[in-house]
């Protein structure tokens, strides 16, 4: 039995999404971000950083998203190429990217007063360049989808990688919306084609449901519904 420690629709949603997918047992318990739990010492205690998600193993807790998927496929045997694969390097390479490049990028575009400061001219900026940095991604992970699905996003299958993606282009359709509409799902055919047939697998129904994301959570997002 695993505990989730999440919000809803953060990066704590890849976590359920693996989960789910792997029909491992787990408790989820929402941090209470209002009230100042990612700063109090229990929540600290799980991650020293204070941000979400957290898992709770028989391991001790595990913090960062990445390092948790990875973790849960290698206990699990599952949603990705064993170690020793031979698909395993390819597998990492873009696991890595999802984690390290694409997901800060977006992340960053939440907050760009944390990241440039007040300045209304420089958020613009950093925005608009972050976009055009984002389209990049997406545009190398749609060639990617079309051209090697077998080895890194399986057809039938779904992946560690799927579930990240996923979640990646849920929030890039609402920092679009927000923003100038600089992302079009519709540009990248295959992850189009990957989000419509995701989301239809009941693992990301139920994940859906728990949070309030609605039916097409990653073609078609909506707004969770307010607290
Ligand atoms: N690198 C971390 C990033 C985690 C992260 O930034 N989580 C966000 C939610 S998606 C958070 O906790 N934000 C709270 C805050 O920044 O105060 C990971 O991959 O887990």
């Amino acid at each position: 039995m695993y505990t989730l420690h999440y919000a809803p629709d953060t990066a704590a949603l890849i976590v359920r999404l693996v989960l789910e997918e792997l029909g491992a047992p787990y408790a989820a318990t929402e941090v209470d971000t209002g009230a100042g739990a990612l700063n109090g010492p229990a929540y600290r205690a799980l991650n020293p950083f204070g941000l979400i998600p957290v898992l709770e193993t028989p391991d001790g807790p595990i913090f960062e998203t990445g390092a948790i998927v990875l973790w849960l496929s290698e206990r699990h045997g599952a949603l990705a190429p064993a170690p020793g694969d031979r698909q395993r390097a390819a597998f990492l390479k873009w696991l890595f990217f999802l984690s390290n490049t694409l997901h800060p990028d977006l992340a960053r575009m939440f907050h760009p007063t944390r990241n440039v400061g007040p300045n209304k001219t420089a958020q613009e900026d950093f925005l608009e360049i972050t976009a055009v940095r984002v389209n990049r991604h997406f545009k190398a992970l749609d060639a990617l989808a079309g051209a090697d699905r077998a080895t890194w996003l399986p057809d039938a299958e779904p992946s560690v990688l799927g579930c990240y993606l996923m979640v990646m282009l849920r929030w890039a359709a609402f920092l679009s919306a927000e923003g100038d509409d600089w992302f079009d799902l519709a540009a990248y055919p295959f992850l189009k084609a990957l989000a419509e047939r995701l989301e239809q697998r009941p693992a990301a129904q139920r994940a859906a449901a728990a949070e309030g994301l609605g039916p097409t959570p990653f073609s078609n997002p909506v707004a969770p519904p307010p607290d």
